[in-house]
């Protein structure tokens, strides 16, 4: 995989190559990042990057020619990415969306900054538009980010362990079942006992009721979205009806209906 980053900012992206699993997949050569300052593609002698809007009102808006030869030149070094351009207005991501974007050889990220870039620019010279999320940020190159962590870590050999069982795991579309490690006893509680019982197949199942019984309470989006199995359903079941039980005043009355 190759990211080729347009941005005001390449030295923020060093983050990503100096640590964690982004930075091992970048020394293990698993992906290539590239950083392009639109400045260096400017012509004049004050390497004028912004301008007023049209139509008055507040900010600076990225202008279309340095813009314009930075996407000429990425496009001339990684000929088979897609352009990128992360902003609000654009399709929201999700981890479906992530897995999909690692499918492609590569993409050029245009980070903005300021109240964005020309919309002419846009229209000609960028494939698709992405937003991490419903807020503003000040700049493009924290999603940017956002999505090439995301999309990294899903690269084969990214991830130190075996990541197929995590990646392709019956948790999909679900959020992640309670974690515990070491010591069995602390002054906050005991871990619980099916997870020392080294009953794999219990285990399993148990993780499985956990992530059905938290996305049920916490999001329910995502379960109307995916749908269940029968399997799933009679697991979300037993663990509503355990709760109802352990819990009796816990809870907004919603999260007690079945699913
Ligand atoms: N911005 N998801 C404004 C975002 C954003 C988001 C990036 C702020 C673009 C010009 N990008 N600049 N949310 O808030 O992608």
């Amino acid at each position: 995989m190759r990211f080729d980053v347009i941005t005001l900012f390449p030295e923020v992206f060093r983050i990503l190559s100096a640590y964690g699993v982004s930075g091992r997949a970048v020394a293990r050569g698993l992906v290539e990042i590239h950083l392009w300052n639109p400045r260096d593609f400017t012509q004049d002698p004050h390497r004028t990057v912004d301008d007023r809007p049209y139509g008055g009102g507040p900010g600076m808006v990225m202008k279309v020619e340095p813009l314009r030869a930075a996407i000429a030149a990425v496009r001339a070094a990684a000929p088979h990415s897609r352009v990128a351009y992360l902003s609000p207005q654009g399709r929201l991501l999700d981890q479906a969306a992530m897995v999909e974007i690692a499918q492609q050889p590569g993409w050029v990220l245009l980070a903005g900054r300021y109240e964005g870039v020309d919309e002419r620019l846009i229209e000609h010279h960028v494939d698709e538009e992405w937003s991490i999320g419903d807020y503003v940020l000040s700049g493009g190159e924290l999603p940017a980010m956002v999505v090439m962590d995301a999309v990294i870590r899903l690269l084969p050999g990214a991830l130190g362990h075996d990541q197929s069982a995590q990646l392709d795991s019956y948790m999909d579309g679900l959020l992640d079942c309670p974690h515990y490690t070491r010591p069995e006893e602390t002054a906050e509680g005991r871990v619980p006992e099916v997870l020392l019982s080294g009953d794999h197949a219990a285990i399993a199942r148990w993780r499985l009721r956990q992530a059905l019984l938290r996305t049920w309470q916490r999001r329910p989006d995502l379960i109307k979205r995916r749908g269940l199995s029968e399997r799933e359903r009679a697991l979300l079941e037993a663990a509503l009806e355990a709760s109802i039980q352990a819990h009796p005043e816990e809870g907004p009355v919603e999260y007690r209906s079945k699913p």
